[in-house]
C-alpha cells in the first residue's frame, strides 16, 4: 500500500479551495529564486513535470500558478499513523516502510509452489484482494485520502504492482502472471535500478526492459555490477525471499541543508554541517541508536553532487563524528567551487 501524491493530498484534503488545483509541497520557491527541492507535487502538478525532489524554481518555472506549500511533517506524521493503524489489524503481519507506504502479509494460508518462491494459492488472491477493497474503504472514509495498492506473491512483485495504476489503483499479480507483467516495464521499475545501473544496461547490451534484462547471464550481470548483479537476475525473473518485518528498522539518520546562496567561506560550511550532524546525534539519542559509518555529502553550485564514507570500528560518539566530518569534508572545500548543499548521515547500527 502506497499513499497517493501524500502530502499534496493531505494539503488539498484541508484546504478544500485548492483541491482542483495544482499543489506542490517543499521549499519556499521565493518567485523562482528558492533554494530547496520539491517534496512531493498533487497529480495536477504532475502535469506540467513537476516531481518530487526536482528544484523548487524549476518547479516554478514549469508552473508559477501552483499552490507552493511548505512541509508540515507533523501532520503529515499524524494521518501516517492512523493509516497505520487501519491497515494492521487486516494482516497476519505488517512492514511499514516509508511514511506512507506498507507491506502486509495476508498469505497464512498459502503453501510454497513447487520450483518458485511463490506462497500464495489462487484463492488467497481473491481474499487478498477483498482485503485490499476493504483498507482502500477505510482509508478514504476515515482520512478522505487514496492510496495505492498490489498485491503479488512478494514484496517485489507487490511492490511494483502498488504503483501499476496509480493515483487510487489497485492490481493484482497471481504467480502465473508475474513476469508477463514484469517484462515489458522499463528497467527502472525495478527497486535498486538507478540512473547509473540503467545507463550501464542500456550502453552495454541496449537493455531497456525486463524482458531485455533477462536475455542476460547470471554471469554477465555479476561480472558487470558484483553482488548487485545477482539480484538484478533474481529479479528480473520476479523472484524474491525477503521476509515482511514488522519491526521497521532505522537503518541511517540523516540531515541536509541547502544553502540560501552557494558559498565557499569554509567557516560557514563546517559550522552548518556541525549543527546538522548535532541534529542527527539528537534524532539518534532519541532511538538509543549508535552507527559506525559516517557520511558527507557536498553539492556544488552547479549540482554536481559528492559523497564520502567512512566506518570505524566502534560506535560514532559525537565528537568522534565530528572529526571525521572534518575529515571527510576537507578535500571538497576551497576547490575553487561554491557549495549549495551539505548533509550527513549516520548509519552502520
Ligand atoms: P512517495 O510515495 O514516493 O510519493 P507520493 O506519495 O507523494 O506520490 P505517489 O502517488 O507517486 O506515491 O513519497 C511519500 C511522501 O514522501 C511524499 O508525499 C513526500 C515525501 N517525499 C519527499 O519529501 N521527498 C522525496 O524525494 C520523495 C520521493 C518523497
Ligand atoms: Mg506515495
Amino acid at each position: 500500500m502506497d499513499m497517493d501524491a501524500f502530502f499534496a493530498a493531505i494539503e488539498g484534503r484541508d484546504n478544500p479551495q485548492f483541491r482542483s488545483l495544482p499543489i506542490v509541497v517543499g521549499a519556499d520557491p521565493k518567485g523562482g529564486r528558492g533554494r530547496g527541492v520539491v517534496s512531493t507535487a498533487n497529480y495536477e502538478a504532475r502535469k506540467y513535470g513537476i516531481k518530487s525532489a526536482l528544484p523548487i524554481s524549476v518547479a516554478w518555472r514549469l508552473c508559477p500558478t501552483a499552490i507552493f506549500l511548505p512541509v508540515d511533517g507533523k501532520r503529515y506524521q499524524r494521518v501516517s499513523g492512523h493509516i497505520m493503524e487501519i491497515i494492521r489489524p487486516f494482516g497476519e503481519k505488517m512492514e511499514q516502510v516509508s511514511i506512507d507506504e506498507a507491506y502486509l502479509q495476508v498469505s497464512g494460508f498459502g503453501h510454497r509452489v513447487p520450483g518458485t518462491s511463490y506462497r500464495l494459492s489462487v484463492d488467497s488472491y481473491r481474499i487478498a484482494e477483498e482485503i485490499a477493497k476493504q483498507i482502500k474503504k477505510r482509508i478514504k472514509k476515515e482520512e478522505r485520502l487514496t492510496c495505492s495498492i498490489g498485491i503479488g506473491p512478494n514484496k517485489l512483485v507487490a511492490k511494483i504492482a502498488s504503483g501499476h495504476r496509480k493515483p487510487d489503483g489497485l492490481t493484482i499479480v497471481e504467480p502465473r502472471k508475474v513476469q508477463g507483467f514484469l517484462d515489458p516495464k522499463p528497467v527502472e521499475a525495478l527497486p535498486g535500478v538507478g540512473p547509473k545501473t540503467k545507463a550501464v544496461l542500456e550502453n552495454k547490451w541496449e537493455t531497456k526492459t525486463i524482458a531485455d534484462l533477462r536475455k542476460r547471464t547470471k554471469e554477465e550481470l555479476i561480472n558487470t555490477f558484483g553482488k548487485n548483479g545477482a539480484w538484478l537476475w533474481q529479479i528480473a525473473r520476479g523472484i524474491d525471499d525477503r521476509p515482511i518485518k514488522e519491526e521497521r528498522e532505522i537503518k541511517s539518520v540523516g540531515r541536509q541543508t541547502t544553502f540560501e546562496e552557494d558559498i565557499n567561506d569554509s567557516r560557514i560550511i563546517v559550522k552548518a554541517i556541525f549543527k546538522l550532524l548535532e541534529e542527527a546525534f539528537v534524532e539518534l539519542r532519541g532511538y538509543n541508536l549508535a552507527g559506525k559509518t559516517l557520511t558527507v555529502i557536498v553539492r556544488y553550485a552547479g549540482f554536481e553532487t559528492h559523497s564520502s564514507q567512512e566506518s570505524l570500528k566502534e560506535n560514532l560518539s559525537e565528537e568522534k563524528a565530528k572529526k571525521l566530518c572534518l575529515k571527510l569534508l576537507l578535500p571538497y572545500l576551497d576547490r575553487g567551487q561554491k557549495i549549495r548543499l551539505v548533509g550527513v548521515r549516520v548509519s552502520g547500527f
